[in-house]
């Protein structure tokens, strides 16, 4: 695992998945996903660029799907779009920690690419330790249960066998299967055939196991905060289009608000949590929603 850039730091790994504690010194997290940059949709990009170089959070985590498509480090070898991004993600990562997880789309990613960006690559699924209290993060797709044909093809593809037999094709060759995959997919979403949502007994159970109460992930591009049985909680973070009416271009923002009360021994803390909604050169902050006592939010 790669950890450069202020304030990162390698996850601890205790069974059964790693937690990332967060510095004390950090007050606010900003958590994106499927964004589904591509030069062919500069509008997204170019809102993700903005949101990248205007961020205040202390963190930036990508659970991810940030790219559309990626086939391979060594695109990063010839000045181009994913350079570019790499760029942007570098010049962040000075005043702020990046954190990235592989979605079903980039889970090629790879060290030259966290190299190159001054980021952190987190494993599916990670624990954040952050403001008293566990978080579960993960992309989602491995969760999404009933898709069963994906998940046959997840794990051919997540096997150190098949990636290193991909890797060593040629990236023309990489770029045109990818390509043939993308019109594949296209084809079944035309179809009509329905997609599966999170399995709820499965999440809880991850949830059990991380000691978590809160699981956000993407994948699902259906934004929602869900309360499951058990006060167990599941935030789906929003998928980005630009060019979208209204635009989506969605961020979760996790606060940990100064001024903790203190009754007895227990810390109560006030955490809120608001979507920030970015266009191109504005920023307005949505109506937070926070609560008092024991609940995080
Ligand atoms: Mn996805």
């Amino acid at each position: 695992m790669t950890a450069t850039g202020p304030g990162n730091m390698a996850p601890t790994v205790v069974p059964p998945w790693p937690v990332l504690h967060a510095p004390a010194h950090w007050q606010q997290l900003d958590f994106i996903s499927d964004l589904h940059l591509q030069a062919s949709e500069p509008a997204t990009f170019n809102a993700w660029q903005h949101f990248m170089q205007t961020t205040q959070a202390d963190a930036v985590f990508i659970l991810g799907d940030l790219f559309e498509v990626w086939v391979g480090d060594d695109v990063l070898a010839t000045a181009g779009f994913e350079a570019g991004c790499a760029q942007i993600l570098e010049t962040a990562s000075q005043r702020l920690s990046i954190f990235v997880m592989h979605g079903n789309r980039d889970f090629l990613l790879g060290s030259a690419f966290a190299q190159a960006g001054g980021l952190t690559l987190l494993p599916d699924p990670s624990v954040l330790e952050f403001a008293g209290q566990h978080w579960l993060l993960s992309h989602g797709d491995a969760l999404c249960l009933g898709d069963t044909d994906y998940l046959q093809f997840r794990a051919l593809v997540r096997s150190p066998a098949w990636q290193e037999n991909f890797l060593s094709l040629p990236l023309a060759q990489r770029q045109q299967m990818a390509q043939d995959m993308r019109r594949q997919s296209e084809a079944h979403k035309r179809s009509g055939a329905p997609y599966a949502d999170l399995d709820e007994a499965m999440t809880c159970h991850w949830l059990g196991l991380a000691q978590a109460s809160t699981l956000i992930h993407g994948h699902t591009h259906k934004p929602a905060d869900h309360q499951m049985t058990a006060g167990l909680r599941r935030i789906v973070l929003s998928d980005w289009d630009a060019t979208a009416t209204p635009a989506r271009t969605e961020v979760l923002r996790l606060s940990a608000l100064l001024g903790q009360t203190q009754e007895g021994s227990v810390h109560r803390l006030k955490v809120g949590i608001a979507a920030l909604k970015t266009t191109v050169g504005t920023m307005v902050l949505s109506a937070a929603t926070k609560k008092k006592g024991l609940s995080p939010f």
